[in-house]
């Protein structure tokens, strides 16, 4: 039975705050801090759990080798005599953001029947520009069941693809058929507009949708100006439910009734801006929640612990929850190391909707492999990582160390042998 599963990246041992993402505020504010990457992959964990706990499948990708030598080498350079910023693209964890993995059609969208993910070149910031080969060889074993599956290379960098972060999914119950929305942005002020319509528009072909069933929807400039240099900061979508700030399209007048035409049982939930500014709605990640069907049916909303401490935002959850609205249930969590970078509840997983018995089940976790891989992480991970002191011999060593524990304990070699 096709069912939504979540896979979170598994926060890596690298994990550290060097500021490399232009637009991302939490990235440059905390720029140069001292990270905790035991405490955040602990907190990842903990994530993960409260998904079990509610009855949702859950899933995991590793974390990649780091530092990523080979595309040092590309670029005629080797790690510790590397320039600190050239060391700090090479060392960042970012693929713990695993919404940025790649987009995902599922088989009742498609074509051909088969679910089609397509890995997002990520080819506007540096650090995340060498993501993809590692995390396609994760989706090709995850995934590798080919009559359920077609996992795609990603589209020329020509054109900029950051995967599901800029696409959404409607649908009455996971296992139908759904419609696919594509966001974009032109314009960005000052900041750059990381997903390009051209590579939306490839991904959508390559997947083999419905043109009835698919839109593509821009980005409001005013958004992006304002840190959401991805659409899930300011919108979420599960099943019939797209819930969205006022700001977050172009044209939201437009968009909502072009979404409605083709998916007449929308729930459309906004928020206003009179209630909760851009600005809040971005510092606490209001949008970048987990929004998903418990079994009762129920929608619930998981957002991170910073909404509870804004109080627009968690004025107004109240008041959505008092009135009855579509979200019935708010689960509070705590991944405090990764929103400082930027990344919230839904940043850290990638949804795809299928029969979890078709995937690797290396991938997949319950409780006893959690607890298992909280145990790996408090033994190997370190305990904190001077953004400034990355190109430390004992720090490679002990990053290289957690790293091969990781994969063994997952039962991953053939990731890391070839
Ligand atoms: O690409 N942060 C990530 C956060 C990605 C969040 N993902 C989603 N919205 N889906 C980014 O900006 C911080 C890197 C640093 O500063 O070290 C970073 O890459």
């Amino acid at each position: 039975m096709i069912r939504e599963i979540n896979f979170d990246g598994l926060i890596g041992p690298s994990h550290n705050y060097a500021g490399l993402s232009l637009g991302n505020l939490a990235s440059t504010k905390n720029a140069g801090d001292v990270s905790q990457p035991r405490a955040a992959a602990l907190q990842g964990i903990e994530k993960m759990r409260t998904n079990v706990q509610l009855g949702l499948v859950q899933g995991l990708f590793v974390p990649q080798p780091r530092p990523a030598v080979g595309w040092l080498e590309q670029l005629g350079a080797e790690y510790m005599t590397a320039d600190h910023a050239l060391a700090a693209n090479a060392m960042s964890a970012s693929a713990m953001w695993a919404a940025n993995a790649a987009t995902v059609s599922p088989a009742p969208d498609t074509a051909d029947g088969r679910c089609h993910l397509t890995v997002a070149n990520l080819r506007t910031m540096a650090h995340r520009s060498h993501e993809w080969p590692f995390t396609l060889a994760q989706l090709r074993l995850a995934f590798g069941n080919e009559e359920q599956f077609a996992v795609h290379g990603p589209v020329p960098t020509a054109f900029g693809d950051e995967g599901a972060a800029n696409f959404m999914r409607l649908c009455e119950g996971h296992g139908r058929e759904g419609v696919e929305l594509f966001v974009y942005g032109v314009t960005g002020g000052p900041y750059p507009a990381r997903q390009h319509i051209e590579a939306s528009r490839a991904i959508a072909r390559l997947h083999g949708l419905d043109p009835a069933k698919t839109l593509f929807i821009q980005q409001s400039e005013e958004a992006i100006a304002a840190g959401a240099f991805h659409n899930d900061v300011v919108a979420v979508a599960n099943e019939t439910i797209l819930f969205a700030h006022e700001k977050a399209f172009a044209d939201r007048d437009g968009t909502v009734e072009r979404v409605r035409e083709i998916f007449p049982a929308l729930d459309y939930v906004e928020v206003p801006a009179s209630e909760v500014s851009l600005e809040d709605a971005i510092r606490s990640y209001l949008f970048n929640a987990q929004l998903v069907s418990l079994p009762t049916g129920e929608a619930c909303l998981i957002v991170p612990s910073e909404c509870r401490e804004t109080p627009s935002v968690w004025k107004w959850l109240q008041a959505h929850l008092a009135s009855n609205g579509p979200i019935r249930k708010v689960e509070v969590v705590d991944v405090r190391q990764s929103m400082a970078n930027g990344g919230g509840p839904a940043c850290l997983r990638l949804r795809v909707a299928c029969d979890p018995d078709h995937v690797d089940p290396r991938f997949l976790v319950d409780e006893a492999k959690l607890d298992a891989l909280a145990t790996v992480v408090s033994n190997h991970w370190p305990e904190a990582i001077d953004a400034r002191e990355l190109q430390s011999k004992t720090l490679v060593n002990q990053v290289r160390q957690a790293h091969a524990a990781i994969v063994e304990a997952l039962n991953l070699g053939e990731l890391t042998s070839s």
